[in-house]
């Protein structure tokens, strides 16, 4: 199938809406004729500068005006992110992603500390994804020269939805800086969050706008939401593994080529839960047993499943001249 990057939400639902068991057999279809089935992109990920957010994410335990148990922290020093890069490649990661609760990017001291964390992990062989907040096109710039090969800034919901979830910037705000990151030369890396309270319309609606990215996102997080106690958010039910399924499935159909990553969420889902997520098309995690601020499985644990499941841990991207293992 040929990438689109003109698809309508009527012709996105009409897929969404297929039988489940049609759904999930056609995206495992597509991802066959793009990827190998059984390999799964393991990132680690380093909240590298906690909590303290200006923010009003309803979703987020890092915004300062929620009360939440975590506490805000300084940058990180390098020598501890590279303490933590080090740990997560020896434990098989190829992609390293550092995160920090800032709105946006600032032309400060931190910023430059930013970039030798990005120099540090770069030489040690790993991709080196960042999250940092808004930028600009020069700050892209700047990361993309420093060795940042994703940046990670998720649209989270729909334009019409965004509201509701969001206050302090607009969906427009996040879509200058994918445009900053695009031009920069990193990859982009933007997907969202499903079981905010929003509509399915809210959710292909978000699939539009990715996919009428020209080109698409190189990866897309689907994560659920993970309700923290303090945020507005905490009440939300935990999304059905189900709806879950089907969004994975139904953006693999959607963007064929990009890297679909199981995110947040996966504490409260079953082996067999996750299984199918990889059936459908799933093919990245984030492994270590915490993601920013929030619990995730144990390493061991996931490579107990893979072990199940017949996965292997892909091989960062620099690498890839290297033939890979035989799988
Ligand atoms: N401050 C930067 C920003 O907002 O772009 C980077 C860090 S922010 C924590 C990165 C992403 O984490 C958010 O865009 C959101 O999609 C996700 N996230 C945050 N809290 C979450 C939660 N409780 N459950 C699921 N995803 C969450
Ligand atoms: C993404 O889409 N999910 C990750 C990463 N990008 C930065 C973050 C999930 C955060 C979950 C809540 C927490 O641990 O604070
Ligand atoms: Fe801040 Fe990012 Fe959390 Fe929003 S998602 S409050 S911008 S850290």
């Amino acid at each position: 199938m040929n990438l689109r990057y003109n698809w309508t939400k009527e012709e996105i639902r009409e897929i969404y809406d297929t039988p489940f068991i049609d759904l999930v057999y056609r995206a495992a279809s597509v991802h066959r004729e793009h990827h190998n089935p059984r390999e799964v992109q393991v990132s680690s990920l380093l909240s590298i500068k906690t909590g303290g957010c200006p923010e009003d994410c309803a979703y987020c335990p890092q915004a300062a005006r929620y009360h939440t148990d975590v506490e805000v922290e300084k940058l990180l020093p390098l020598s501890e992110v590279i303490k933590s890069a080090e740990k997560a490649k020896l434990g098989g990661a190829s992609r390293f992603c550092m995160g920090a609760a800032w709105r946006e990017v600032r032309d400060n001291s931190d910023f430059d500390r930013v970039l030798e964390m990005v120099e540090a992990v770069n030489a040690l062989d790993m991709e080196v994804c960042c999250t940092l907040g808004m930028l600009t096109e020069d700050q892209a710039k700047r990361l993309a020269a420093s060795g940042v090969y994703a940046y990670n800034h998720n649209l989270d919901t729909s334009e019409e939805h965004y509201g509701e979830i969001i206050s302090t910037r607009e969906y427009g705000d996040r879509l200058d800086t994918l445009k900053h990151v695009r031009k920069s030369g990193m990859t982009i890396c933007s997907g969202g969050i499903i079981g905010m309270g929003e509509s399915i319309d809210d959710r292909l609606g978000m699939l539009v706008t990715l996919t009428s990215f020209n080109p698409h996102p190189e990866s897309v997080p689907i994560n659920a939401l993970v309700p923290v106690k303090g945020t507005p958010l905490a009440d939300q039910p935990t999304v059905s593994i189900w709806e879950m399924v089907k969004m994975i499935a139904t953006t693999r159909i959607v963007m064929p080529h990009s890297v679909v990553r199981l995110s947040a969420g996966r504490t409260n889902m079953s082996d067999e839960g996750q299984a199918l997520c990889f059936m459908a098309g799933a093919n990245s995690i984030f492994a270590g047993d915490k993601l920013l601020t929030t619990p995730n499985p144990d390493f061991n644990e996931d490579m107990e499943l893979f072990k199940v499941l017949g996965l292997v841990p892909k091989k960062a991207r620099k690498r890839e001249t290297v033939k890979p293992e035989a799988v």
